[in-house]
This record gives C-alpha cells, sequence and structure tokens, in this order.
C-alpha cells in the first residue's frame, strides 16, 4: 500500500515537473546544438540558398571561430526568401520562450562598397516560413553605413516588425563574435522581454508587444524588399545551441519512465 502511494506520489511530481516545463505554451522548450562538425545536421530546410547569387552551405572551415565544421558563404542581396534552418517539429507562437545564441563572422571577401540606400539584412532566429517578415525572432546584421570596403558591418535585434535597441553595434570583419537573443513572453497576450547581447554590447527591452506571431524554424534567413545585383558579402555561424519544442508524448514518456524508475526503486528500498 506504502508502495503505491509512493509511486503515486512520484508520478503527481513528475506531472507537476511536466507541467511547469511547458509552462504556457503547448510545447516545453529543449536545448539542442550544432557545432556543423561534418555537416549541416539536421538543419534540412534549404531555399534560394544557391540561388540568386548565394552560395550558402556547410563548410569545412572555421572563419566563424569555431572547430572545423560552420554554415555560410556568400549571402547576395535579392527579393526571394531564402533560408538554411532546422525545421521545428512543431509551429509554436510568440507566447513560448525562445531563446539562442552562437558566433559570427562577417567578412567582405569581394570588397564591394555599399551605395545609397542599399541595403542587405542576413537574419538568425526563429522565423515563419511562409511569412519570415511578420515572424521572427532574432538579430540581423546590417550593411557598412561607411561606403569604405573595409568598414565594419553592424549588428541588431529585431522581433516581427520592431524592437531595434538603440544604435546597431559595429562588427569588425574578420572578427569573432559571440551572440544571444532571448524572448521571455509575459503571458498569453504576445508581450514580453527581449533581451541578449552582440559581443560587448547588450540590450533589455521589457513589455515589449512583439504581436501575434508564429515560428516554425530557427535558422538564417534573409530577403530585401529591393535589390541591387552584385551586392554579396560572407557570413559564418557557428556553435549554435537554441530552444526547440519537444513532442507532448515524448515528454509525458519521459515522465513516466522517471516515475516508473523512481516508483521501482522505491520497491527495491521498501524489500530490502
Ligand atoms: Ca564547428
Ligand atoms: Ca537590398
Amino acid at each position: 500500500m506504502r508502495t503505491t502511494i509512493l509511486l503515486a506520489s512520484k508520478l503527481i511530481a513528475c506531472a507537476v515537473l511536466w507541467l511547469s516545463a511547458s509552462g504556457l505554451g503547448a510545447y516545453p522548450m529543449v536545448w539542442e546544438t550544432n557545432r556543423f562538425d561534418t555537416d549541416l545536421g539536421n538543419w534540412t530546410l534549404q531555399l534560394n540558398n544557391f540561388a540568386n547569387g548565394n552560395d550558402v552551405d556547410w563548410r569545412n572551415s572555421s572563419t566563424a571561430g569555431g572547430t572545423a565544421g560552420e554554415l555560410g558563404g556568400r549571402f547576395a542581396d535579392a527579393v526571394q526568401v531564402a533560408y538554411v534552418a532546422r525545421p521545428l517539429d512543431f509551429t509554436i507562437d510568440i507566447n513560448h520562450e525562445m531563446r539562442f545564441r552562437g558566433i559570427i563572422t562577417i567578412t567582405n571577401t569581394e570588397q564591394f562598397s555599399v551605395g545609397s540606400g542599399q541595403d542587405l539584412n542576413i537574419w538568425i532566429g526563429y522565423f515563419n516560413t511562409t511569412s519570415p517578415d511578420a515572424n521572427r525572432m532574432g538579430w540581423r546584421t546590417l550593411t557598412p553605413s561607411s561606403t569604405a570596403p573595409t568598414a565594419p558591418f553592424r549588428g541588431r535585434p529585431r522581433i516581427n516588425a520592431g524592437a531595434n535597441a538603440s544604435a546597431a553595434v559595429n562588427m569588425t570583419q574578420g572578427v569573432s563574435y559571440a551572440f544571444e537573443a532571448w524572448w521571455q513572453p509575459n503571458g498569453d497576450n504576445n508581450t514580453g522581454t527581449f533581451s541578449g547581447f552582440i559581443g560587448s554590447t547588450s540590450w533589455n527591452i521589457a513589455n515589449y508587444a512583439a504581436g501575434a506571431s508564429t515560428f516554425d524554424a530557427f535558422g538564417i534567413f534573409w530577403s530585401e524588399s529591393s535589390a541591387t545585383p552584385g551586392l554579396n558579402y560572407y557570413v559564418y555561424f557557428d556553435n549554435l545551441e537554441y530552444l526547440v519544442p519537444i513532442p507532448e508524448p515524448a515528454v509525458t514518456g519521459l515522465a513516466l519512465l522517471g516515475a516508473l524508475g523512481l516508483g521501482a526503486r522505491s520497491l527495491l528500498r521498501r524489500r530490502v
């Protein structure tokens, strides 16, 4: 009888743990890492990453500052949406916690000069493959504000249509920068705290109204409303860590296994 009560209490404890882990969203989030050691791994989503002058793929190099094997290459200014990403097992909405970090290096190998009104933003973060412009959480690179080919690129956080944190952070060409972005929802009302850092510059935006939005991928994506042919630059990412939603059955199964394990241990203890 006591064992039954113990087992029941462990099951309840696990259920409570699971509920707290799942928070307000439908799915709990767990950390995943991709160091791109030998290939793209489970980053199976690709669109236009070899089209329109783009050449973005797994590379056996270490430009981003990690060990050999990274994601990057030449990003081109084009209107068509392009991405290389890890599909999420479930579409999540803005009221889920989202968080990621990694390292990045930007170079202007082709030594282009930015003309007036020209721009090309490369994004890393969560996005919706159907409509990334209206459903995105992360930060973006920006082309230099100076026309000098050696001018620093820049980085800026953004969520959906807004939430820039003051001035863009300068990113010197060829230098590896660590970055992080973290969205903590306040509840289920599409607001939350958006924080993170690029290099030594951090930001923290509380009570930001992000608006209703959904996300079905995590990765690198880019598109431009206006494109300048020949405007390209090179970006490399590595050591990416990011939260992903995991299926409820998997979590329930894990919780049950844990409960059974604890229950069996209790039973063994009782028999000794
Ligand atoms: Ca690597
Ligand atoms: Ca452009």
